[in-house]
């Protein structure tokens, strides 16, 4: 069912006329005979409404450092932020060498009220020298959370005067939670520690083997980088780094050796990947591994960026013999899923990776987002010169990179880098805006008002979000996917992952639960009243 503007206006006359202002610029219905549909996003969440956005710490220790197994990741701060951010994103991983894996573990500062009156230091730089003795990792980061930053604690002196101790990078981190938006501030912080401090520290000047690449923006939920991996290794790629899923400092530090990078979330890794560029003169190609049809594009995009014709033979072959495998069985559940509906609002990514791997099933999207990606995941890069920076944005600086000297090295000339940009995304993303159908959704920050008013209104038929909004739907009777965490199944990437993606969502619809489910609301009436004497109570 399409909506109207008339209908949105509808929802959005409920608020405060302030916010309906500030809301509808959040919203777009998808027309192609416009010339142009720009929607605002990465601005502030309006005081008083809920979204499922996180903060500057979360999107800094808790995605990108996070799944980085060898070093230990130290949160500074009272003890609610690090609980709060253990072992809560599927960042699976396996250690390379025996004990240097410590995903597991939590490590905070614990700061009590006489650390934040009297100034948390000493206890930080406790704690960092007890975590050296105890694991012995390989480097150790620090990431402060909101208090740090507003009694002044330099974390940076600590780390240095403890990197001198003891002889192992620590890296600081000043991502204190109110620091942006959401979490994509911390990315952007995070992403300036990795090139700064961590990419290059290695003595590599060449890589172990041929075509090699880095796979940035995967994070291994749910194993979907073990998928991906399994198929680049296939075909003859030497994947040097992953950044940051199953990742480690170990091999960060030798991933300017990678002829290509491959992107798959931008969002959140977008500024490494271009720091990468100038610095080593290494090309991004924007990839997506969900869905079936986006992963085969994808290998066959990164082979013509090699243009080799044994690689591209070999990929041809992988990508046959995995259609052939995955195809059928993808049929079966297509017949379960065929003609329903799908909302696709998620982080900064996958509210566009997944409505692919939907169609593929059978399923339209009608309406999709992001909760804290920018402009350019919407309506494409070419948009970011326009994009104003607001006293938010200037929160965080900018890492201004230089070609380095020894190491640059154009991977390909300028006029073979402009002839491929004409065949594929190179250093360039299109944004969800172009993919979406006329008459479908976007909106940004979605709230829950609006997701209930959406659902009465376009009545999905899976709700695919995460685990802040799936129960509330649930009761509303319409199954819903968390694609965040994958309701603890997956992997969904890759070819593999998209069998099981078919699996599970059709089992969202076959399951006999939603016969037993009755909304409160077809019970009993949303409002009750009496008439009396005097009037209406
Ligand atoms: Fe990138 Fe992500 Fe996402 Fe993201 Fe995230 Fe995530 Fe996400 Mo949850 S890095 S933007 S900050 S693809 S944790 S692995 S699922 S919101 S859409």
């Amino acid at each position: 069912m399409a909506m109207t503007l008339e209908q949105i206006s509808e929802m959005l006359a409920k608020y405060p006329s302030k916010v309906e202002k500030n809301r509808k610029k959040h919203i777009i219905i998808k027309d192609s005979s416009a010339d142009r549909q720009e929607i605002e996003a990465n601005t502030r969440t309006i005081p008083g409404i809920i979204t499922n956005r996180g903060c500057a710490y979360a999107g800094c220790k808790g995605v990108v450092l996070g799944p980085l197994k060898d070093m230990v990741h130290i949160t500074h701060g009272p003890i609610g932020c690090g609980y709060y951010s253990w072992g809560t994103r599927r960042n699976k991983a396996r250690a390379d060498e025996p004990g240097q894996e410590f995903l597991n573990y939590c490590v905070s500062t614990d700061m009590q009220e006489s650390d934040i009156v009297f100034g948390g230091e000493k206890k930080l730089a406790k704690v960092i020298d007890e975590v050296a003795g105890i694991f012995k990792p390989k480097a150790i980061t620090v990431s402060a959370t909101c208090p740090v930053g507003l009694i002044g604690d330099d974390i940076n002196a600590v780390a240095r005067a403890a990197e001198e101790r003891l002889g192992i990078p620590i890296l600081a981190f000043s991502c204190e939670g109110y620091k942006g938006v959401s979490q994509s501030a911390g990315h952007h912080i995070a992403n300036n520690g990795l090139v700064e401090r961590v990419i290059g520290a290695g003595d590599r000047e060449e890589a172990a083997g041929k075509y090699p690449i880095n796979l940035l923006g995967e994070y291994n939920i749910g194993g979907d980088s073990w998928e991906i991996e399994r198929i680049l290794d296939e075909i003859g790629y030497t994947v040097v780094s992953v950044m940051t899923g199953n990742g480690s400092y170990e091999d960060l530090k030798n991933a300017h050796t990678a002829e290509l990078n491959l992107v798959q979330c931008h969002r959140s890794i977008n500024y490494i990947a271009g720091m990468l560029e100038t610095k080593y003169g290494t090309p991004w190609l924007k990839v997506n591994f969900i869905g079936v049809a986006a992963t085969a594009e994808s290998l066959r995009n990164m082979a013509r960026y090699f243009d080799d014709p044994a690689l591209t033979a070999r990929t041809e072959e992988i990508i046959a013999r995995e259609l052939a495998r995955v195809e059928p069985q993808i049929e079966q559940y297509r017949k379960l899923c065929e003609g329903k509906t799908a909302f696709c609002f998620v982080g900064g990514s996958r509210g566009h990776h997944y409505q692919g791997l939907f169609a593929e099933l059978g399923i339209d999207t009608v309406l999709a987002g992001y909760e804290f990606a920018h402009r350019d995941d919407y309506e494409g890069r070419q948009v970011i010169p326009e994009i104003k920076t607001d006293a938010d944005s200037k929160n965080i600086p900018d890492l201004h990179v230089t070609a380095d000297e020894r190491r640059f090295r154009l991977k390909v000339s300028p006029e073979k880098l402009a002839e491929l940009q004409r065949q594929i995304p190179l250093s360039f993303y299109a944004g969800m805006q172009v993919d979406m159908a006329d008459g479908t959704i976007m909106v940004d920050d979605l709230n829950h008002y609006e997701t209930e008013e959406f659902i009465k209104l376009l009545k999905p038929d899976i709700f695919a979000s995460g685990i802040k909004d799936k129960y509330v739907v649930q009761k509303m009777g319409i199954p819903a996917k968390q694609l965040h965490s994958y309701d603890y199944s997956g992997p969904y990437a890759g070819f593999g992952g998209a069998v099981n993606f078919a699996r599970d969502v059709s089992m969202g619809f076959v399951s006999p639960t939603w016969n037993f489910i009755v909304p409160p609301w077809k019970e009993e009436p949303l409002l009750t009243g009496s008439v009396t004497e005097e009037g209406v109570a």
